[in-house]
């Protein structure tokens, strides 16, 4: 198990997309790769209540919107009544796929974000948001991170495509393309919908753990849908205060894991002599798709 060997208290706070504001978690606990254990004592009552209603409100809500992977693996989230313990999801996501959740303080730097990722462990932000966060927060927190991010790692498919970002992620901090890179993550896991027989069904965490955006990426006649292109999602500016002005659609896992097989270096170059497509923005004789059917 984890010992306090390794512990940096100097390790960084880390701020993106947040101006001068301090990040929330307490850094001085995390050992020098990020990780900390999950501080269960911190929890209140209604902290635990926070959890239980937001988990209600998307449940509620995955029908009709949320991919079949994600609605079969939930459950594995444990009680929803309260905070899950991250080592008992480690357990079943152990033996279904050999990934593993763990603690942090909250955002942290790419480099050490992609190292855990490489070695299939999820990190997962264990504070949670108060009660008037209730619809938006700006930071990652433990719903966001566990609700949104954990099912599909139950998936075999897609956990071997998180590693696989990891890996890629190492060589893009080394190549000077975590920018480019960083637009997959955004696009995919965040984000991603994907097409299946029954219709377009969303697969990415920042919809799945929103209230309002898990039912407009899929059903609204607003954002642009393009269908999947790595070189042309490497181009797409995104942005990260509002619903999505464009979502990129997979037809299957095994797509989004085979795109990212090859070495990105020659692709990271061509993106680089292209120019960058605007938040919203459809090219000319490209495929794109209609909103998804409405369940209400
Ligand atoms: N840290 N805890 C945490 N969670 C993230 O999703 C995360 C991060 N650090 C970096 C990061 N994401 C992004 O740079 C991704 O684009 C890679
Ligand atoms: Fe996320």
């Amino acid at each position: 198990m984890n010992s306090d060997k390794g512990v940096n208290q100097g390790v960084a706070p880390v701020t993106y997309g947040q101006g001068d504001r301090a990040p929330r978690g307490n850094y001085s606990r995390a050992r020098a790769d990020y990780t900390c254990e999950q501080d269960f004592s911190q929890y209140t009552e209604q902290d635990h209540d926070t959890y239980r209603r937001l988990y209600a409100r998307q449940l509620q809500q995955l029908p009709g919107l949320a991919c079949h992977e994600f609605i079969d693996a939930v459950s594995q989230l444990g009680a929803p009544e309260r905070i899950p313990r991250f080592d008992d999801i480690s357990e079943r996501l152990q033996r279904a796929t050999g990934w593993q959740v763990v603690g942090v303080p909250g955002l942290i730097p790419e480099e050490a974000f992609f190292a855990l990722l490489a070695e299939r462990k999820f990190p997962v932000t264990d504070w949670m948001r108060k009660p008037e966060e209730f619809d938006y927060v700006v930071e990652p927190d433990v719903f966001h991170d566990l609700f949104g991010h954990v099912p599909l790692l139950f998936n075999p498919v897609f956990a071997n495509y998180m590693q696989a970002y990891g890996r890629g992620g190492l060589k893009a901090s080394r190549l000077d393309a975590c920018e480019l890179l960083a637009r997959l993550y955004w696009y995919t896991v965040e984000f991603g919908l994907i097409a299946t027989p029954e219709g377009l069904r969303a697969y990415g965490a920042g919809i799945l753990s929103s209230a309002g955006e898990l039912h407009y990426a899929v059903t609204s006649p607003e954002p642009n849908r393009v269908a999947f292109g790595l070189q042309r999602l490497m181009r797409s500016l995104y942005r990260i205060d509002s619903f999505q002005g464009s979502y990129f659609v997979i037809d299957s896992f095994e797509q989004l894991f085979n795109a990212t097989a090859p070495d990105f270096t020659p692709l990271y170059a061509a993106v680089r002599q292209q120019t960058t497509v605007g938040v919203g923005t459809v090219l000319d004789g490209e495929r794109v798709f209609g909103p998804g059917p409405d369940p209400r």
